[in-house]
């Protein structure tokens, strides 16, 4: 017998010093039809982030330390699993609903999100990912991580992304096990997209009306991207090794 489709999704924000931003992401994403609760991941922030979410109505787990966004993730993922099941949410049972990963940074856009749910819901995917329509600002970069992260998703997979590292994603409970323990830091997308692949799930790409912060070509947006290309390269190089012994 097949259990029933559980009917909610729980949204997972990581976020890292988004106290500008936080409360209004917070706000969209709890309006989003079949959210029932949204859990802001604060990974050592060293502004109001936290204090920010709890007063818009996410529940809020914090790192006391910087461990980067997957661990934010898997952080968010294991507050979920402990608390389904409780408060009379119908139909959930222990770490079953999927989830719904949401930039800290997308402020009001976030309620677009809403799009990437239905599939996953009526299980027609396992994992739906939003692309994102060109920004008002440019980024800095030259498009180095997108590249190799693209060309690492298709030789291993078979699958061309439009934008590999889009975050906000609809994660089944199966897709995010597939994908567990998550790839490090900012390799957690690449890695999430090989895995749900690999294990024979369905990976979606769906347009999203999302306007997010863009890192510019200052210092910090060339550290950022930087640290991106490690984390994506590092991913990409597990996986192959894992794929060469299989
Ligand atoms: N957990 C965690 N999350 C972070 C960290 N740094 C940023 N974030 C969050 O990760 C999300 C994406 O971060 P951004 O800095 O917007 O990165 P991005 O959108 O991938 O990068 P660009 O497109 O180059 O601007 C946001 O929700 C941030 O708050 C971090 O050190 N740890
Ligand atoms: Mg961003």
């Amino acid at each position: 017998m097949t259990e029933p489709l559980p009917p909610t999704v729980a949204a997972v924000i990581p976020a890292k010093d988004e106290a500008d931003r936080i409360a209004a992401t917070v706000g969209a994403v709890r309006g989003i039809p079949g959210v029932d609760l949204v859990v802001v991941v604060d990974d050592g922030s060293t502004d109001g982030t936290a204090e920010i979410a709890r007063a818009a109505g996410a529940e809020v787990v914090r790192h006391a330390r910087n461990r980067g966004k997957a661990a934010a993730m898997t952080t968010g993922a294991g507050y979920v699993a402990r608390h389904e099941g409780v408060e009379g949410r119908v139909g959930s049972s222990p770490g079953r609903r999927p989830l719904l990963f949401v930039d800290a940074d997308l402020e009001d856009s976030a309620a677009n999100v809403a799009v990437l749910v239905p599939a996953v819901l009526e299980g027609r995917a396992d994992m739906t990912i939003a692309t994102l329509p060109p920004q008002k600002t440019a980024g800095g970069g030259h498009g180095f991580v997108v590249r190799l992260a693209r060309r690492g998703i298709e030789d291993l997979t078979g699958f061309i992304p439009q934008q590999p590292l889009s975050g906000m994603r609809c994660v089944s409970r199966q897709a995010f096990e597939a994908a567990s323990p998550l790839a490090r830091g900012w390799g957690v997308e690449v890695g999430l997209t090989i895995d749900v692949l690999l294990a024979g799930l369905r990976v979606e790409e769906v347009p999203c009306e999302l306007h997010h912060r863009v890192s510019g070509a200052d210092w910090r947006g060339q550290v950022h991207r930087a640290r991106q290309y490690r984390d994506v390269a590092l991913a990409l190089a597990r996986r192959r090794v894992r794929r060469g012994l299989r």
